[in-house]
């Protein structure tokens, strides 16, 4: 089943005459009502009459994380606060996290996309839904949450942890579907086998998986462990939250909302617009937002556009698999973290060297942390009592900036290998 087959389904032309339409009314909304906008399509000369067609879009100015925490908490927001019904964040790289905030009809437009991906995904009226991804500043809880309701099905918002409790809901609610990370999905079918039930234990055909990158052989294993068909969903606060882009049944890419999140793929050194099947760094334009609309975001996310007609019916663009990323953040447990958001804990204590460096595995399907850091000498001590202080100070700032607890692990002095060229702060064994 197609959710919005007038939309889906829609011509190439008219879907490009659409977009047009949208993109001059979004450029002469921000240009009138966001300063930020208004002063650099100034400085590039560019009034919003010169916005004609969805083409234009290369004429207008790019938009960065960087330009969200310049302007934190409000200064991107289009819509007056009496408008804004819902705030979400999403970590910043360091310091200030960015701040979105949604109209009710932006929460509408959510709605929309998370029920057309979960109709692709084959969920429906009778499903019973888990959402297990985290509820709160984070998007994927309440946004796929929204989405459920909207396609009728019942929502259980299970939300993260405690995973026994969710394995016996899974099995005494008879629940169908699940949406939750990759990892956690892993996580849980070695939840389950360790209470001594297994797949035919549990009633699951459905999961939406994202949040974080992952592979077609973690596919493979979360479908034969759990019993469930896995598919795709993508998104990011700064655009929307989940549903920005979503699988359908013949998994070959994930069908981009473009009537509402246009994509653009760019050279992230050179800036200029790639064709499509090229891998690039993939920009969005919001064409439709009204609470914080942003143009041309580039979301440091590496992959390919393709476009073709896609053999379940959808005509609009799809997008491949997240290949990296063209900044240094990191996914852990579905959290974003970035290297200098330590570093910028560090430098605070005095009672540490400048010198630090993240390791990061999965064992037992869940993602660690160390965070290894040089004590100075002058602080280095036998004494127990005061380096274990020091480790717990370290561990409560860390765990308050980042969101997630990490293991630290004290050394000595020097002993952090220093490297020739580009320092290196980041060991991920994963294999992703
Ligand atoms: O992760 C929104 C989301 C929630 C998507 C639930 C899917 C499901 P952020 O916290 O802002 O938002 O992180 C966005 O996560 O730029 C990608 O790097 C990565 N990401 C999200 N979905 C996928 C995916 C949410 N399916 C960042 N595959 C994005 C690979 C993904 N990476």
């Amino acid at each position: 089943m197609i959710w919005n087959p007038s939309k889906e389904c829609m011509s190439r032309d008219e879907m490009h005459a659409l977009q047009g339409r949208r993109l001059q009314k979004l450029v002469s909304y921000v240009y009138h009502n966001v300063p930020f906008y208004r002063n650099k399509m100034q400085q590039m000369d560019i009034a919003p009459d010169d916005i004609r067609s969805i083409d234009d879009i290369v004429k207008l100015p790019f938009t960065t994380k960087q330009d969200l925490r310049d302007n934190y908490p409000y200064g991107l927001q289009a819509a007056p606060q009496s408008e804004i019904v819902r705030v979400h964040a999403s970590s910043g790289t360091t310091g200030n996290p960015t701040i979105v905030g949604y109209t009710r009809k932006d929460i509408a437009v959510w709605q929309e996309a998370m029920a057309r991906a979960l109709t692709a995904y084959g969920v429906k009226r009778e499903d019973t839904f888990s959402v297990s991804y985290g509820y709160g500043l984070f998007t994927g809880g309440l946004g796929v949450h929204y989405g459920v309701e909207n396609i009728g099905a019942t929502v259980i918002p299970t939300s993260t942890g405690n995973t026994e409790k969710h394995v016996r809901l899974l099995r005494d609610l008879k629940i169908t579907g699940i949406a939750c990370t990759p990892s956690y999905a892993l996580y849980l079918a070695e939840t389950l086998e360790k209470m001594g039930l297994g797949k035919d234990d549990i009633s699951l055909r459905v999961g939406a998986f994202g949040a974080e990158p992952w592979t077609e052989n973690m596919r493979k294993e979360i479908e034969e462990r759990l019993g469930l068909k896995g598919y795709n969903i993508y998104g990011l606060s700064e655009i929307v939250g989940p549903g920005v882009s979503y699988e359908c049944c013949k998994q070959n890419g994930s069908h981009i909302c473009e009537d509402h999140y246009y994509p653009e793929i760019i050279n992230p050194e050179t800036l200029e617009q790639l064709p499509y099947g090229q891998q690039g760094e993939l920009v969005f334009t919001t064409l439709t937002k009204e609470g914080m609309p942003v143009l041309r975001y580039r979301t440091k996310d590496l992959c390919t556009l393709m476009d073709g007609e896609c053999e379940c019916g959808r005509k609009t663009v799809r997008m491949g698999r997240i290949m990296g990323r063209s900044d240094d953040m990191l996914i852990i447990r579905g959290i974003n973290v970035f290297p200098s958001q330590v570093e910028s804990v560090i430098l605070e204590m005095p009672e540490i060297e400048p010198q630090y460096m993240l390791v990061v595995d999965r064992i037992n399907n869940l993602d660690t942390l160390q965070i290894q850091v040089e004590v100075r000498r002058d602080f280095f001590s036998g004494d127990m009592g005061s380096m274990l202080a020091m480790k717990k100070r370290l561990s409560d700032k860390i765990k308050s900036v980042l969101s997630i607890g990490a293991e630290i692990k004290l050394m000595e002095p020097g002993s952090i290998e220093r490297s020739q060229g580009k320092s290196k702060h980041v060991i991920d064994k994963r294999s992703l």
